[in-house]
């Protein structure tokens, strides 16, 4: 009987002895025998993902700071994950993300967006080059300025729902009405029929906000990869019932997305106006990669990467100009004088993005938002497979190490920008040498093959909207501070403290 119950307890006995025995094995290789074992970095990451999942899922996007922190402590490159360096090196952004590596992103890294298929979540860089391709004529300069006037008439319809605003004397959430110009706009432009949030009577504040729920799961997702599979194939009566309004908006903006990429698919008349109807007519790619569920991703990660990004660039913008006065003044000046010049017979010079985006006070005050907002907070993770090793200040990097960089990092560099807190267009308004040596550190849309695609149109949209708002209005901040459009967590996004009640203001 002894002997029997002993028989039964050997086999769960020598099972967790086999895993205890397995784990530590791999926790010792990965400390003492990885051929990242030499670079510093604390212990626990070396070993285990779960010390970037302490930070990011349970902490809530946490781990940027804490890398900021290790590197106080560690020097310019660090450790971070088990087989992931991160690099605090403005000169190696530049050699590192360029157009003539081929390095791929982290497939680990990017499963965030749970679109892999889609040309900003490929993690191969040749699959990625030919999906690219496949879109990339939408975004070339040529096709962003036959854009112009639909840019124009968003600006213009913002303007008015302001001005109404205005007459009735309530403060505006500008944080919400900026997402809806920039999501109206790639909406528009990229699907066949756009979202057309401007029209919505509170600036669509429910979507707005559902995009700090999925941006936190989708960093959840990262660790446990069947998160957002099982939130979208809920049925919608559950959805229904236990989801908040904007998790309900959520939910349907995601059919919709869907349904239009269906629509683009399977049109029985090729147009070619919208991006995802030239992704079905382009040849770059194969038959296999037209899929309706591609193009979903597609879709999908059009609107992620094109909204939150210029919304986020537009009310740091906004917010730095209404509380720095003298800032303010320089730029209505400049505004005005450019509104009186006649310009090409236009009504209105200040709609011309040819004459305004060689404005210099406008561009430094842009350049210094887009400095200073870091829309895209997360680590760019890269893994280049086939060449030999990478050098980086004096340790060797085998092909298969994944090196990330940040771009918030670079751009907060004492060295390069003085008191780099301070919002300071001035620091743009300098020679062509010393403009070209902070240019060379000035990342918002990243460098290299894997670069911005709609950094033409944000930028567009950028001096339009600027340009017009800030001609047109005036206004105070209301109960806006600072700290309510800082980054507080990253989501790949950033994304202020959860008491922000975002960018307010009194419109005169
Ligand atoms: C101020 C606005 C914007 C900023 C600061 C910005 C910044 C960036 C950055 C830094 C990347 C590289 C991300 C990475 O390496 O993981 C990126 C990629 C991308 N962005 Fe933007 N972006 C902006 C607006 C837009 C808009 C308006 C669109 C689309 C209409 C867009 C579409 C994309 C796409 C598709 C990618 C992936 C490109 C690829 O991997 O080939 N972005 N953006
Ligand atoms: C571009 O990247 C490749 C591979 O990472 C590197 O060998 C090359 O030196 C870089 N080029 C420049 C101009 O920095
Ligand atoms: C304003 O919009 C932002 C962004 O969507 C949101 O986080 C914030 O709660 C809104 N503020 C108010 C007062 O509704
Ligand atoms: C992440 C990154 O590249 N940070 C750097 C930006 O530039 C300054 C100035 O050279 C460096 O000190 C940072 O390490």
């Amino acid at each position: 009987m002894g002997f029997k119950l002993f028989a039964y307890l050997t086999v769960p006995i020598l099972l967790a002895l086999v895993s205890v025995a397995g784990i530590a094995s791999v926790a010792l290789y990965r400390l003492y025998f990885h051929p990242l074992s030499q670079v510093p970095g604390p212990k626990l990451a070396a070993i285990s993902r779960l010390y970037d999942f302490y930070y990011d899922c349970i902490l809530g996007g946490k781990f940027v700071f804490k890398i900021e922190e290790l590197h106080k402590i560690y020097g310019p490159i660090v450790r971070i994950g088990p087989n992931e360096v991160h690099i605090n090196d403005p000169d190696f952004f530049d050699e590192f993300y360029n157009v003539t590596s081929r390095l791929d992103k982290d497939p680990w890294y990017y499963a965030f967006v749970a679109s892999q298929d889609a040309g900003f979540g490929t993690a191969n860089v040749d699959l990625h080059r030919a999906r690219r391709k496949a879109m990339s004529r939408f975004f070339a300069n040529s096709a962003i300025s036959s854009l112009e006037s639909s840019s124009r008439e968003k600006v213009a319809k913002l303007c008015r729902r302001l001005e109404g605003m205005r007459k009735e004397g309530k403060p505006v959430n500008l944080s919400n009405a900026f997402r809806c110009l920039a999501a109206d706009s790639v909406t528009d432009y990229c699907m066949p029929r756009g979202f057309n949030l401007l029209d919505s009577i509170d600036f669509a504040d429910d979507y707005n906000r559902q995009a700090r729920t999925i941006s936190y799961i989708a960093v959840w997702h990262r660790h446990i990869p069947i998160i957002i599979p099982l939130f979208m194939r809920m049925p919608k009566w559950f959805v229904e019932m236990t989801s908040t309004e904007g998790g309900k908006m959520a939910f349907d903006f995601q059919a919709d997305l869907a349904r239009q990429a269906a629509e683009a698919a399977h049109a029985e008349k090729r147009s070619d106006k919208s991006v995802l109807d030239g992704i079905v007519n382009s040849d770059a790619i194969p038959e296999s990669d037209k899929t309706v569920d591609r193009l979903t991703q597609e879709a999908r990660t059009l609107v992620g990467a094109g909204s939150e990004t210029t919304g986020i660039a537009l009310e740091t913008i906004t917010f730095h100009v209404l509380a720095n006065p003298e800032v303010r003044r320089r730029l209505k000046q400049e505004l005005a004088e450019t509104a009186s010049k006649a310009t090409k017979g236009l009504e209105n010079p200040l709609a011309d993005y040819a004459t305004i985006r060689h404005l210099p006070y406008l561009t430094a005050v842009i350049n210094e938002g887009l400095r200073l907002s870091n829309s895209v907070s997360g680590r760019l993770a890269r893994v280049d497979r086939r060449n030999k090793d990478t050098e980086s200040k004096s340790y060797v990097l085998p092909p298969g190490t994944v090196i990330s960089m940040a771009i918030r990092a670079n751009h907060t560099a004492e060295t390069i920008y003085p008191d780099p807190l301070a919002f300071k267009p001035e620091r743009w308004l300098v020679g062509p040498d010393e403009l070209k040596r902070l240019e060379k550190y000035f990342v918002p849309f990243g460098r290299g093959g894997r670069s911005c695609i709609g950094k033409e149109l944000a930028l567009m949209n950028l001096y339009l909207t600027v340009a017009n708002v800030f001609h047109a209005f005036d206004a105070d901040l209301y109960h806006t501070a600072r700290r309510d459009l800082e980054i507080e967590h990253d989501f790949f996004s950033p994304f202020p403290p959860l008491e922000s009640k975002g960018l307010r203001v009194m419109l005169k």
